[in-house]
């Protein structure tokens, strides 16, 4: 990979790290996670990147860590051989990262992209309590004894760990911890568990760090019962091993002085430990690094799940305008297509039965015929005049669909201020309506409406005039239609008719009177059918058209509404859509920094 694509990846990579942590800073249950992002993003930056850039394994890093005046700087002293770092009896003294190195010595300090993230270093020695998001060199001249471990590592006497919350200068212990390649955890026998630096123990063994474990100030003769006691209490509940448990009982102010001549029997195995993880030095950052991005990828789920409960509460928002959408829709169902009759259909019905009746000469027959189905037609309007039910006068069609859509704009706010107290999701919905968000839903609809009006147009008046224009435009069927009908009624006419004349010389007039009345009530019967089937057609395009009016609302009306509210908290740059830029971007870049890596290693 290209060192300007390494360093974008490794930028993009730790400013999504970053922002989930500033995300999780939002939430106080958060506020452990929030001090894991730090670190994870601290891998990026003072580890991956670092090598990505060419960087050399020498100097390794060694990090003495630990809860508030458990005696870190103490034991830094003593990997450094001399009283260097400022040891001080006010817990919390130490405020910023010191590293130690031999005087002379060159350090071939990375010059990668966000290496200590925003620690600036001093340029000249300052106090360490010095509160600020700083880190100072400090060189240790021969005059102070042996080097150490200085020879193969610079050594960090870091601020301590008693909070997650992620300001002050917890974070810079985070960058120092992540840079380790060995990590000396420093607890006393006064406070060995204390919540959260043994929290933070657990975190550097899950990322995989070497962890020297450093117990100090008990009776010399309490150390075995001591370490006993910290691996069942402590360390057995560990995911991982710590490489050792040393032990550095209560020393005596000469010893802390002076520990290379005055505590060597102490001070030896921690150096000589340290010393072995140093070697050889290339394979000490290999595991550094390994460690790194095998635990950036294996807890990729459980960095992001700071996001969790946004996840949760964007599904709940795009449920609730499903919700809407649907109700939007059945509401329109019921309250206007259901009871619009669409009256082009009724006179769609009367052309189709005129068109029925043949032209021309036929017109006598069917005029005869007309004469024959009076009974029926005066009967059939005398019925439907009794039994005609008022006409449901429907709501006109904008009118429904604005209640309609007032509806759902109510039900959202009902619903996030029912909410608000259970994520920020809907507090941010909340404000989105006082800023106006009910405007633009309904100028979202107007315009849309718009579109449904123009692509309606006369859609149901082609529906309805297709029903008897089909059938004028097809000669044939018409033909056949017509010639059917005429057919049987000139059967039921001349039958009529030849019932009479063979019905009076035969049977007499009795007989002939009830041939007579049969004319009509088969012209009636026949009548009726094509009515029948007539209304059955036309009501059959009827249906389809309303089924066809609802697709086309939820076409051009709701289901474009639905999209741009289910999208709309994600996006106009709210923290919602960076949430979803990560929430992406971040897999696909950590695979692409796993296999940066593999490349550079080939
Ligand atoms: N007597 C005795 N005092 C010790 C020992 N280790 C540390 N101390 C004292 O305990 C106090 C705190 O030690 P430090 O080494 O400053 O502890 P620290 O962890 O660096 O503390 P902060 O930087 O303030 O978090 C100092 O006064 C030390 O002199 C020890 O073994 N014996
Ligand atoms: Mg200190």
């Amino acid at each position: 990979m290209e060192q300007a694509a390494v360093r974008s990846l490794t930028k993009q990579l730790a400013e999504d790290l970053a922002w989930l942590e500033q995300h999780a800073c939002s939430q106080p249950q958060h506020a452990a996670q929030a001090g894991e992002l730090r670190y994870a993003a601290a891998l990026v930056r003072n580890v991956v990147g670092p090598f990505l850039e060419g960087q050399g394994a020498a100097p390794l890093h060694v990090a003495v860590v630990g809860g508030a005046g458990a005696g870190k700087s103490t034991v830094a002293n003593m990997l450094c051989g001399a009283g260097l770092a400022e040891s001080n009896p006010q817990a919390g003294f130490t405020r910023h990262p010191v590293a130690y190195a031999p005087i002379n010595a060159a350090v071939d300090w990375p010059s990668s992209l966000g290496f200590l993230g925003s620690l600036q270093r001093l340029n000249k020695n300052e106090p360490s309590s010095l509160d600020a998001d700083v880190y100072q060199l400090r060189r240790v001249s021969p005059e102070a004894g042996q080097f150490g471990v200085l020879d193969k590592f610079l050594v960090w006497d870091c601020p301590d760990m008693t909070t997650w919350v992620a300001t002050g200068y917890v974070p810079r212990l985070l960058e120092v911890a992540a840079l380790a390649d060995v990590v000396v955890y420093v607890a006393s026998d006064e406070r060995y568990n204390d919540e959260v630096p043994t929290q933070f123990l657990n975190l550097l063994l899950r990322s995989g760090k070497m962890v020297v474990v450093c117990l100090v100030k008990m009776r010399e003769a309490d150390a075995p019962a001591f370490v006993a006691h910290f691996q069942r209490e402590v360390l057995d509940r560990m995911p991982a091993r710590a490489v050792a448990t040393l032990t550095v009982p209560q020393l005596t102010p000469l010893q802390i002085v002076d520990p290379c001549r005055n505590a060597p029997e102490y001070r030896v195995p921690i150096v000589n430990q340290i010393f072995v993880l140093g070697e050889p030095l290339s394979v000490a950052r290999q595991r550094t690094l390994r460690a790194a991005t095998g635990y950036l990828s294996s807890h990729q789920q459980h960095l992001v799940s700071v996001a969790r409960d946004d996840l949760l509460a964007l599904e709940g928002w795009r449920q609730l305008v499903r919700e809407g959408q649907l109700e939007f829709d059945d509401r329109y169902r019921r309250e206007f297509l259901t009871t619009e009759r669409f009256r082009r259909f009724d006179e769609a019905l009367v052309r189709l039965l005129e068109l029925l009746e043949l032209p021309g000469v036929g017109r006598f027959a069917s005029l005869t015929l007309g004469v024959l189905r009076m009974p029926y037609t005066w009967t059939k309007q005398l019925f439907s005049s009794v039994l005609a039910r008022p006409d449901q006068t429907s709501m006109p069609e904008r009118q429904v669909l604005e209640s309609a859509l007032s509806g759902w704009i109510d039900h959202f706010r009902k619903e996030a201020a029912s909410k608000a107290a259970t994520h920020p999701l809907w507090q941010y919905v909340l404000q989105g309506f006082n800023a106006g968000l009910d405007t633009q839903i309904k100028e979202r609809f107007n315009e849309s409406f718009r579109g449904f009006q123009i692509s309606l147009g006369d859609e149901v008046e082609r529906t309805a005039r297709a029903i008897y224009e089909d059938l004028e435009k097809s000669p044939n069927a018409l033909a056949a239609f017509r010639g059917t009908k005429f057919t049987l009624e000139v059967v039921t006419i001349t039958g009529s008719a030849a019932a009479i004349l063979l019905a009076v010389p035969t049977f007499g007039v009795g007989p002939a009177i009830a041939a007579v009345a049969m004319a009509p009530l088969s012209a009636s019967v026949i009548q009726m059918l094509t009515e029948f089937f007539g209304k059955q057609y036309v009501e059959f395009h009827r249906e389809q058209t309303r089924a066809r009016q609802q697709a086309l609302v939820m076409q051009y009306i709701s289901q474009p509404l639905t999209e741009w509210l289910t999208r709309w908290p994600t996006t106009g740059g709210s923290a919602y859509e960076r949430l979803q830029l990560v929430l992406k971007r971040f897999p696909e870049n950590l695979q692409q920094l796993e296999a940066a890596v593999a490349a550079a290693n080939k």
